[in-house]
């Protein structure tokens, strides 16, 4: 997969036109960050997509004109993208490292970079180690501070990768594995299967006759960098985008046992495997096994859960929470599945920071079986992203009308905002306004240092404005970036519940937010949860899985979603 090398080098492009203070208009600069966000969250490997259809198919992707389009192609027939090589030449610097650590732009890394010779994460740390920061203009103690909390936040999730850049990989590695003739069965198991938000590895099984050609096989495909551990039954590959993957040869009588046991978690194998010894069994990655040591089941995975008196236990629960009881008492809930969601209610267009227009995001609704979505662009005091203020919304809520109108019910584009809940808990736009819309999205994205107690005031009198109906990203965590701000969930969750709000699930890939463990926290006060996606273009749809994956660690059934409702019973609830 190039995807990631791509995007990463595109941001690096805009990183690097942003320093340069040659004439690049901000429009460009902005052409290739959003060209980055698309091609890093794609969930198909561009390379074929360009072999399918070519450079008029890269055309096709949200916001990748001519001239990117050609610059992809040139990366995927060479491996080099001159523009890229170029600008590179001049600034030899690992922006895509250094720009994930909190406060620094590409503006003060340039400047860190001029004055300290600081150039990647390790130079980073020995400047801020040595107190070398605070005396820069610009930076000062604080900043420095923050620096090095952010550099321990990053070095701590060091080699984990997100779930939502892993499982497009791990898809597209099985894919090409059952493309070769030999292998019969494929299957991602590990922490992938669990849905974890972030993943130390990718692991593989398959079942297969020919075990060694199978081998063989893994350690030549594309995007192998090289073998780690080969073995006959288990392989490791070290794999270009950064990140190892086991690849384990199953026997087709253990494959249930083997799926059993590698799915994991760890915590969750280690207690049934003792209901098993309590039961007079042994369980291992083979099978299960009598005391005699006969074989009693392994092919298959709910049967050997059976033969221990347990219900079979979703994939995403495995991790020793309380999953064990349940599965005892055969009282496992039915959790939510992508096929409930209806519809995705935080959404954004190109007239505010996404990439399409209305017309386009409302096509790919439609092609997902979508009932409904809601467009909810930003609001005025969001510069950075081009928040709208009420004339800009009046104008834009015209085109929906129209819209609305012209699709003739093959979809219902519900009218919102997400609208910025202020430092002092008021919101950016409007009653009148907000009284209009359809479907208010509130969120916190400034002033995010306060204390837990302030941020909870702060949150709390938005939701009891009458006007708010989803909480966007309530922590405000950024996977591997940025750590979530303080604030009491238990507080906001039963403020939500009591003013009827709902809770956001956001499914961004580096958001996940609320994550597994708020849900669980949070559902003992009854609030809704609207799993979103925050799109910023139409490919951002897909992203839906990962929400859906992290409610389903969360325990959610389908009663507890609102985007599960039917429109008219979402109509409802969304009523100010
Ligand atoms: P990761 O890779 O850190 O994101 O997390 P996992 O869960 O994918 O862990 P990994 O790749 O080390 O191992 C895959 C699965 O294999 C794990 O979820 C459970 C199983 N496993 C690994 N080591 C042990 C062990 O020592 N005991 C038991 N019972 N299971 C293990
Ligand atoms: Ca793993
Ligand atoms: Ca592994």
């Amino acid at each position: 997969m190039d995807n990631k090398a791509i995007s990463r080098m595109f941001e690096e492009i805009a990183d690097m036109l942003e320093i340069s203070g040659d004439k690049y208009s901000r429009f460009e600069i902005r052409a290739y960050r959003a060209a980055s966000l698309t091609i890093g969250t794609l969930q198909e490997p561009i390379e074929e997509i360009f072999r399918k259809g070519g450079v008029e198919a890269l055309k096709e992707l949200p916001g990748i004109g001519e001239g990117l389009a050609k610059k992809i192609a040139e990366f995927i027939r060479t491996g080099k993208m001159s523009k890229y090589a170029e600008l590179k030449k001049r600034y030899p610097i690992d922006f895509s490292s250094l720009t994930a650590i909190e406060g620094l732009g590409p503006k003060r890394i340039y400047a860190l970079y001029s004055k300290l010779g600081v150039k990647d994460i390790e130079s980073l740390k020995a400047a801020a180690e040595a107190h070398k920061i605070r005396g820069l203009e610009g930076f000062g103690e604080k900043s420095e501070e923050q620096i090095a909390e952010s550099l321990s936040l990053v070095e701590g999730n060091r080699g984990r990768m997100l779930l939502g850049e892993a499982l497009p990989v791990a898809e597209s590695m099985v894919k090409e594995l059952l493309s070769y003739a030999p292998v019969e069965k494929a299957f991602i198991a590990g922490s992938i299967s669990r849905m974890r938000e972030t993943v130390g590895d990718i692991d593989i099984l398959v079942t297969s006759k020919k075990p060694k050609e199978v081998m063989d096989f893994f350690t030549s495909m594309k995007g192998v960098a090289r073998a780690i551990v080969s073995g006959p039954t288990k392989t490791t590959v070290w794999l270009d985008i950064g990140i190892s993957c086991d690849l384990r040869v199953i026997e087709d009588g253990s494959f249930g046992a083997a799926q059993q046991y590698f799915v994991g978690s760890k915590a969750h194998n280690i207690e049934v495997r003792k209901i098993a010894i309590r039961k007079g069994y042994k369980l291992n990655e083979y099978g299960l096994f009598d005391k005699a040591g006969k074989p009693v089941e392994g092919a298959d995975e709910t049967r050997i859960y059976s033969k221990l008196g347990m219900q079979h236990v979703p994939y995403e629960m495995r991790e020793n929470r309380g999953e064990i009881e349940l599965a005892l008492k055969h009282r496992i809930p039915q959790l939510i599945e992508m096929k409930d969601i209806r519809g995705d209610l935080h959404t954004h267009t190109k007239e505010t920071d996404g990439t399409n227009a209305i017309e386009e995001m409302a096509q790919a609704a439609i092609a997902r079986g979508y009932e409904y979505f809601a467009t909810t662009n930003h609001t005025k005091s969001l510069r950075i992203a081009r928040g709208m203020d009420e004339s800009g919304f009046r104008k834009f809520f015209a085109k929906v009308d129209l819209l609305n109108e012209k699709l003739d019910g093959r979809i219902r584009i519900l009218k919102g905002a997400e609208v910025d809940i202020l430092k002092d808990g008021s919101l950016d736009l409007g009653d009148k306004i907000l009284g209009e819309m359809d479907c208010v999205v509130a969120a916190v994205h400034s002033s995010t240092n306060l204390t837990s107690e302030e941020m909870t005031k702060r949150v709390e009198k938005a939701l009891g404005s009458g006007m708010a109906n989803i909480l966007a990203h309530p922590t405000g965590r950024l996977l591997n970036e940025r750590e979530a701000y303080p604030i009491d969930l238990d507080a906001v969750a039963q403020s939500a519940k009591d003013n009827g709000v709902a809770l956001e699930i956001n499914s961004f890939i580096s958001r996940l937010d609320l994550n597994d463990t708020n849900i669980l926290s949070t559902s003992k006060y009854g609030p809704m949860y609207s799993i979103d996606t925050d799109a910023h273009s139409t490919q951002h749809l897909e992203m839906m899985r990962y929400g859906v994956g992290t409610a389903r660690r969360g325990w959610l059934q389908s009663v507890s979603v609102l985007n599960s409702m039917k429109l008219e019973e979402l109509m409802r609830f969304l009523k100010k």
